[in-house]
């Protein structure tokens, strides 16, 4: 009768001994395979009596069951450690700081639009969006611009055709006022809401594009009124152009959407080929404002007995020139890799008001 015993010692000390999952397997394959040592035993059985048989396979049986949990228990083993092993190649630490990414920039125009995000969004103010295609409707008349109303001409409008080559009633948004309308519609004041997007009007020179960007705000509450127009305003300009005593003045002026309606100019001083923003004698026209017209209210669903608010709206293109000293317009548009590297921005100069707008 061969002695198990021996064996098993010998079995488990090669099992303990594998140092990995590969080896193992080889193992195995060498005590339990086709060929393998138990295997091997097993067919000696035939050769012994009876009495002697039963006792050895008997024996035989409990050192395969027992390796078989060796096996096992050192597969688990070596599946663990290697998975910790894993783990921890792969950790990465989330507090480290970002490294920057040294190609590829911001756009001017993403960048500004994330400043203006940031600034509002401290004020309270949610983004809104709409589609780029409008009614007429949405885009003009519940604006107080009906149908042959001057301003309509005005906004070089790109009027959608349909197969017949018919007009049938959508234009591309000739600005982003219809987010605005959109929103009254949808839902109750209170409502502060910012609406950035892109705007396109048929009209390409020196300083126009037939697209270009708008963002407009909108206050809609009980009681808002010329004086929170004015500090929201003030405020936006101060923290934009980064001038805390920047200088300021209000004209009154005309949109058929506001009464009354004014437009905000910043002190600046041209000399030498300079453009100093905040000081001096000179205005700059930065944005559009006032009160929104209680017709417009009313067509939009909101009572104007109950309710009143303030918009304003203003040219991204435009405030983001003047920050930055962009001089021309139509550079925007270009993809020119020497001007992005030059006037873009790396991905890390996230803007905030704590931490600071741009570079
Ligand atoms: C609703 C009610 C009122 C948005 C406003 C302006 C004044 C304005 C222009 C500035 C330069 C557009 O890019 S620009 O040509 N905008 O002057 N926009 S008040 O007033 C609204 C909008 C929507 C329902």
């Amino acid at each position: 009768m061969t002695d198990t015993t021996a064996l098993e010692s010998e079995f488990a000390a090669r099992i303990e001994a594998a140092s990995d999952l590969e080896a193992l397997e080889a193992l195995r394959i060498d005590i339990l395979g086709k060929k393998g040592r138990i295997t091997e035993l097993m067919k000696t059985l035939g050769t012994l009596a009876p009495d002697l048989r039963k006792a050895q396979g008997a024996a035989y049986n409990l050192l395969k069951d027992a390796v078989e949990t060796k096996l096992g228990q050192r597969r688990q083993a070596l599946g663990d450690a290697a998975l910790a092993a894993r783990l921890a190649a792969e950790t990465i630490d989330v507090t480290l700081p970002a490294r920057p990414v040294p190609e590829g920039r911001i756009h001017p125009i993403s960048q500004t639009i994330d400043e203006l995000v940031s600034i509002f969004g401290e004020m309270g103010f949610a983004v809104a969006e709409g589609p780029d295609i409008e009614s007429d409707d949405y885009n003009f008349t519940r604006l107080n611009i009906p149908p042959e109303h001057p301003a309509r001409q005005s906004h070089d409008t790109f009027y959608l055709v349909g197969k017949d080559g018919a007009q049938y009633g959508n234009v591309l948004r000739t600005h982003t006022s219809p987010v605005q309308v959109r929103t009254m519609l949808g839902q109750k004041p209170p409502i502060r809401i910012i609406a950035p997007g892109r705007t396109y009007r048929s009209d390409s020179d020196a300083t126009h594009s037939p697209n270009f960007h708008q963002i407009e705000g909108l206050v809609i509450d009980k009681t808002s009124n010329m004086s929170h127009l004015k500090g929201c305003l003030v405020e936006f300009v101060r923290a934009f152009f980064e001038i805390p005593d920047l200088r300021y003045r209000f004209r009154p002026s005309y949109f058929p959407f506001t009464e009354p309606s004014a437009e905000m100019d910043i002190a600046c001083t041209r000399g030498n080929g300079e453009l100093k923003l905040g000081v001096g004698d000179d205005w700059l026209e930065i944005l559009g404002c006032g009160m929104v017209n209680p017709k417009v209210l009313a067509m939009c669903g909101i009572d104007p007995a109950e309710y009143q608010g303030f918009a304003f709206g203003m040219g991204i293109e435009r405030v983001a020139m003047l920050k930055y000293g962009i001089p021309d317009l139509r550079t925007f548009y270009e993809a020119d890799l020497r001007w992005l590297k030059h006037y873009g921005f790396l991905a890390v100069d996230v803007p905030t008001l704590s931490g600071g707008l741009a570079r």
